[in-house]
Order: structure tokens, then C-alpha cells, then sequence
């Protein structure tokens, strides 16, 4: 086989990251920034499930464009200096792509992060890392990382753990750990015990890991900055035992301080499998008590349980300063690197005024929430539609014949006949071949003072009156001589003659249930008025839902009469012909849709053209 780099990273390290891991490239290009590399450490991400196209990041406070690429082979041609790949391929591909970086000569390290991937592909991918000279490090690890120089993915944590733990400048202190979550540990233990981590790697909890714990043991012993080694290995395998071996041949001269976890198994009474995969003694040698054993014997520094690791990592550290073999540099505080903004506010760091307020409805949780009540709770209560409107536009969980009446007011105003304006109007739309939503836009919008768009005026102008002490008299003689219309009175077709039935339902309703209606009543002295002056002047339909309403809110019990006032003021009341009246529009355009109807061209003969003479010179 041909003979691995000694040297896996440097500061001029570049690495493609094979997976759209956006965060983890974030966090190396952050790590990268702390440690005042001149140059982001990755140069491009392969992704083959987009197109090629470039991602934006952040290097310290400037936003910078990264490539993506779908193919391998373009992302090796357009970056030759790339000399490491960070695969977080899933376990079903990760095989097929690590065999085929492999096939790039200009790659000298592959880090696999997946879990799970079948053995037997494991050792192929080793046999051909063999074979070509590719260090492996994984699989199932996070990867690892050189203080100062590189940092595979995730590893190290968030930008705080990496500067709690000094990472951002190399220290004396090289480590060796199978698993990716204890290497973090190792990293704050070995910062607070030493002058730091020069360098440290999580070769992954699998049965057969891409590298061995020697590999690295036996690259750091031939690395200058590295003064000492710590070694963090466990219950099964017998790998520890070649650290003891290489340690008593003198192949290793620098201090190793060493323990295998999982002593605690000798307390049970059956074989135990800890987390990882390879992570089980199958005989009395691959117990981790036996491993510690045959490490000191062989003069390796072996505390007596994990609890003591720190203080003999520091008394080998200060016996080597005391020599003179570890001279600490002195510290260079590393530049800032702006916190994201998620983070900061998570953090409770940072404030700003939010762009826009809401107080009606809130989705972000677990469950939708319509002005503070689940939407599971929305329907156990059985609040229907109406209640649902009161949530969302009143805030306010409604009475039920508050819920009921608003119930009958969609209902009575979900449609008039196609001849009403509105209705007209979707149907011509619809006929013009137009879509459902400009057709029933459509329709909408010619709803106004005069078709269906009366309701907050008539609330308005009666409850002024009523308010202020007229009588219905001197409200009708007022509004005359001010010659505007009362809003809420009048109809095309429907008179004292031909009564409109969807009032009579309401108005019976409304005096069986209203706890009072005032205002309604008012409202009919002054229709008694009218009507007697013509018989079509009739309290009309978007005049009596407005006045009962304005008795509804004032009277419910929830609401004061100032939040009453408002919601007239703010005209909510004509939501209510509006959204009612959209069940009638949407109802046109499928009928003209579903009878196939034509473009619509209105009759010559029903116009009147009314052109000036032509006059000539
Ligand atoms: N006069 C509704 O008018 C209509 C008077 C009035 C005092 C009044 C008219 C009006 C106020 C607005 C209103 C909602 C345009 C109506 C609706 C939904 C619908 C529709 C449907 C559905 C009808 C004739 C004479 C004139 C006028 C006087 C009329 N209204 N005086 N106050 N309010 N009302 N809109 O029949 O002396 O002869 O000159 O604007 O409440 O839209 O089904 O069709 O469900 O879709 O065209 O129900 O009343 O009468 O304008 O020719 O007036 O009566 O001053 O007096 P008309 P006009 P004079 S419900």
C-alpha cells in the first residue's frame, strides 16, 4: 500500500463537502475566520441532486458565493487544490461517492460522517484508502480537528464551545478518541489542563473505522508541535494494545496519557453493547479494564477512572514545561466573528422591532392557535363557523346565539340571484374565461355603499342618531335635508309588499335571543317612517345585520362599548356580506363554468346610444 500523509491539515487546507450541509460548511468557514486563516477551507460543496449554482455564506462580516456542483469530476477539475473531502453522504450512498473520490488522486483524506454503513463496505472503501494512500477518518464521526488550521464539519461544536476550548490556535496536546461526542469533552478538558489541542480526531464508533487509533497515535509522535498524546479509548477491539506495544519498542517517545472507557461493564453480569457499534468486549482482552492495564504497563499515563483524566493530562503537561519541552505561546485573542442573528436573539443578546404585529391567530407553535384557543380545542367545543369568525375577528370567544346569529347572517347574504350586481359581474367575468379567484374578485369589488357594502354605514348613521338622542323622525327629516341616503334603507325589488324573508328569519331570531336590540328597534320606528313614504324604503338586509350587530357587541357581555364602537369604526360589519356573499360568487362561476356558458356580449338593443349629433365644420 502507499504510504499516508503525515500531515492531514494545514492552514491552507481546502476541502470539498460532498451534501448540502449549509450549517456545517458555515460553522468550518466561522472556525476558519476565528483561527485568521487567509482563505475559507472549503471550496466548493458537490450536490447531486440540484444543478451547479453557487451558496452564499458568511466569511466573518462579508457574504461570500460558494459553487455547488452536481458532478464530482467538475468540482476535482475546478478546484486542483483541494487535497481533503468532508462526505456527509447518507449510509446508502456514502459507499458509492467515497469510491469515487477516490478515483481523484489529488485526494489525501476522505472524513465520513454517516452511521451505518454495512461493514462489508467499510472495508472496501479501507482496502482501496490502502491501496491509494487516502486517509479515512469514520466512518459515524464527526470528523475532527487541528486548532488553527482546519476543522472537519461539525466538530468542535458551536463558535462559543470553539472559543471556550481555544481552538481557534494550536496547543501541544494531540488526541485520539473513537467517539465524536467525547472528543468535545477532550477539547475542554484538554484547554482547561494545558496550553491546548494541536490536534485531535474522532476515528467513529464502528467495528471497523477508516483509521486506527495507531494511525494517528503514530502521526502525531512524528509531528513536531505535538509534546503529548491522549489516547480516549474503550471497551472493545484490541487496538489500544499496539499503542502499548509501539510505546514499549520506542517507536513512541512522547508521553501518551491514556483511558479506555466502559469500565463499567465488569459490573454486569452478561456481555453489554454500549452505544457503539464496536463499542462491546467479545473477550476478556477487549475489556476496557484489561486495556487500561496493559496501557500502563507499558508506561502509559492511566488515571484510575474518566473523573481523574484531567489532572494527570495536566501534571504530564506541567512536567513538561517544567523541562522545557512545552513552552506556551503567548495568547493572540482571535478575531470576532459576528454572531447570527437566530443565535444572538435565541441567545437573548439582541432586540429589534418586529416589521409587523398580529394578535389574531399564531401557527408557530405545535398547534395552531385562533386568538390564543387550540384549533383542537376549536373543534371540541363545537364552536363552528360562527365561533371561529368571532376568534378571528373579534378575539373573542362568542355566546353561542352570538356564534349561531352570525351563522345565519353568512347564510341569508351567501346569495341573491345572479341579476345583483355582484353576481352579474363574476358571471361576466367568468364567461370572459377567466379564473375563480378574478372572477369572484370580480364580484366583490362592485360590493359598496349601494350593493351589499352598507352594513358599517347603516351601523354608523343609526347608532349616531340613537346615541345622540333623535328621534326617528328627526333622523329621517335630518338626513333628508342633509340630502344623503340612510344607509340600510331602500331596496330594488323588496317592499312592505314583498317582504324579504331573509330579514323576517333574522329578526325573529335576534328578539328571542338578544339579551337586547335597541338599536334594531330604532331601526324599525325609522323604517315605519320610510316605508310610508314608499313602500320599497324597508330596513334592508345589510341595514338590519348592521344595527344588530352594533346591539350584538354592545350587549354580548364581551366586549366594552369602546371595543364596540371600533370594531364598527374599523368597518368589520361589511366583512360579513363579503365573506357570505363569496360562497354565492365562487357558486356563479362554477355554475357558468359547468353550463359551458360563452363569452357574454351584451345586446345592442338593451343600450341606449346616446352619441352627440355629428356636427360638421
Ligand atoms: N330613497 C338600495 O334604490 C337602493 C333611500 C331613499 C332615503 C334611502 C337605495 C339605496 C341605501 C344603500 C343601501 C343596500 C340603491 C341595499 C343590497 C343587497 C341585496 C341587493 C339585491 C342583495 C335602492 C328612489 C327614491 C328616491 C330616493 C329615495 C332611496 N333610498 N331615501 N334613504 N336609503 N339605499 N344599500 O330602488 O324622492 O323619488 O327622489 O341606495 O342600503 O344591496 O337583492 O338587489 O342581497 O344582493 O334604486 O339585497 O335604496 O331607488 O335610488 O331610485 O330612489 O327613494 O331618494 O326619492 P332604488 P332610488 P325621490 S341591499
Amino acid at each position: 500500500s502507499v504510504t499516508k500523509a503525515s500531515t492531514l491539515f494545514t492552514k491552507h487546507t481546502k476541502a470539498l463537502v460532498w451534501g448540502m450541509q449549509t450549517r456545517a460548511v458555515q460553522g468550518m468557514l466561522d472556525f476558519d475566520y476565528v483561527c485568521s486563516r487567509e482563505e475559507p477551507s472549503v471550496s466548493a460543496l458537490i450536490y447531486p441532486f440540484t444543478g451547479d449554482h453557487k451558496q452564499k455564506f458568511y466569511w466573518g462580516h462579508k457574504e461570500i458565493l460558494i459553487p455547488v456542483y452536481k458532478n464530482m469530476s467538475d468540482a476535482m477539475r475546478k478546484h486542483p487544490d483541494v487535497d481533503v473531502l468532508i462526505s456527509f453522504a447518507s449510509l446508502r450512498s456514502a459507499f458509492e461517492s467515497t469510491m469515487e473520490t477516490m478515483q481523484y488522486p489529488q485526494i489525501r483524506t476522505i472524513a465520513i460522517i454517516a452511521e451505518g454503513i454495512p461493514e462489508a463496505h467499510t472495508r472496501k472503501i479501507i482496502k482501496a484508502a490502502d491501496e491509494k494512500g487516502v486517509t479515512l477518518i469514520g466512518p459515524a464521526t464527526v470528523g475532527g480537528i487541528k486548532p488553527g488550521c482546519f476543522k472537519i464539519g461539525n466538530t468542535g461544536g458551536m463558535l462559543d464551545n470553539i472559543l471556550a476550548s481555544k481552538l481557534y490556535r494550536p496547543g501541544s496536546v494531540a488526541y485520539v478518541s473513537r467517539s465524536g461526542g467525547m472528543s468535545n469533552e477532550l477539547n475542554n478538558i484538554i484547554s482547561r489542563t494545558t496550553d491546548g489541542v494541536f490536534e485531535g480526531v474522532a476515528i467513529g464508533g464502528d467495528r471497523y473505522p477508516g483509521s486506527v487509533f495507531t494511525d494517528h497515535v503514530l502521526r502525531y509522535q512524528d509531528t513536531p508541535g505535538v509534546k503529548m498524546i491522549v489516547v480516549l479509548g474503550e471497551i472493545g477491539g484490541t487496538e489500544e494494545y499496539k499503542i502499548g506495544q509501539a510505546i514499549k519498542q520506542g517507536r513512541i517517545t512522547k508521553p501518551v496519557v491514556s483511558w479506555c472507557i466502559g469500565t463499567c461493564a465488569t459490573m454486569f453480569s452478561s456481555e453489554v453493547q454500549f452505544g457503539h457499534a464496536g463499542a462491546c468486549a467479545n473477550q476478556a482482552s477487549e475489556t476496557a479494564v484489561a486495556k487500561n492495564k496493559a496501557l500502563k504497563e507499558a508506561g502509559a499515563y492511566v488515571p484510575k477512572s474518566f473523573d481523574e483524566l484531567g489532572e494527570i493530562i495536566k501534571s504530564v503537561y506541567d512536567d513538561l514545561v517544567s523541562k522545557g519541552v512545552i513552552q506556551p505561546a503567548e495568547e493572540v485573542p482571535p478575531p470576532t466573528v459576528p454572531m447570527d442573528y437566530s443565535w444572538a436573539r435565541e441567545l437573548g443578546l439582541i432586540r429589534k422591532p418586529a416589521s409587523f404585529m398580529t394578535s389574531i391567530c399564531d401557527e408557530r407553535g405545535q398547534e395552531l392557535l385562533y386568538a390564543g384557543m387550540p384549533i383542537t380545542e376549536v373543534f371540541k367545543s363545537e364552536i363552528g363557523l360562527g365561533g371561529t369568525l368571532g376568534l378571528l375577528w373579534f378575539q373573542r370567544r362568542l355566546p353561542k346565539y352570538a356564534c349561531q346569529f352570525i351563522e345565519m347572517c353568512l347564510m341569508v347574504t351567501a346569495d341573491h340571484g345572479p341579476a345583483v350586481s355582484g353576481a352579474h359581474n363574476t358571471i361576466v367575468c367568468a364567461r370572459a374565461g377567466k379564473d375563480l379567484i378574478s372572477s369572484l374578485t370580480s364580484g366583490l369589488l362592485t360590493i359598496g355603499d349601494r350593493f351589499g357594502g352598507a352594513l358599517d354605514a347603516a351601523a354608523k348613521q343609526f347608532s349616531h342618531a340613537f346615541d345622540s338622542g333623535m328621534l326617528p323622525m328627526e333622523f329621517v327629516n335630518k338626513m333628508k335635508k342633509d340630502g344623503k341616503l340612510i344607509m340600510g334603507i331602500g331596496h330594488r325589488v323588496k317592499s312592505i309588499n314583498n317582504p324579504d324573508m331573509r330579514v323576517q328569519i333574522l329578526k325573529d331570531f335576534v328578539k328571542q335571543n338578544f339579551p337586547s336590540s335597541q338599536l334594531l328597534d330604532y331601526a324599525l320606528e325609522v323604517e315605519k317612517i320610510t316605508t310610508s313614504k314608499k313602500p320599497n324604503l324597508i330596513l334592508n338586509v345589510d341595514g338590519f345585520i348592521g344595527v344588530a350587530f352594533v346591539d350584538l357587541l354592545r350587549t354580548c357581555g364581551g366586549f366594552t362599548r369602546d371595543e364596540a364602537d371600533e370594531f364598527v369604526e374599523i368597518g368589520a360589519l361589511n366583512g360579513i356580506f363579503v365573506l357570505g356573499r363569496s360562497m354565492g360568487f365562487i357558486g356563479h362561476y362554477l355554475d357558468q363554468k359547468r353550463l359551458k356558458q360563452g363569452l357574454y356580449r351584451h345586446p345592442w338593443d338593451d343600450i341606449s346610444y346616446v352619441l352627440p349629433e355629428h356636427m360638421s365644420m
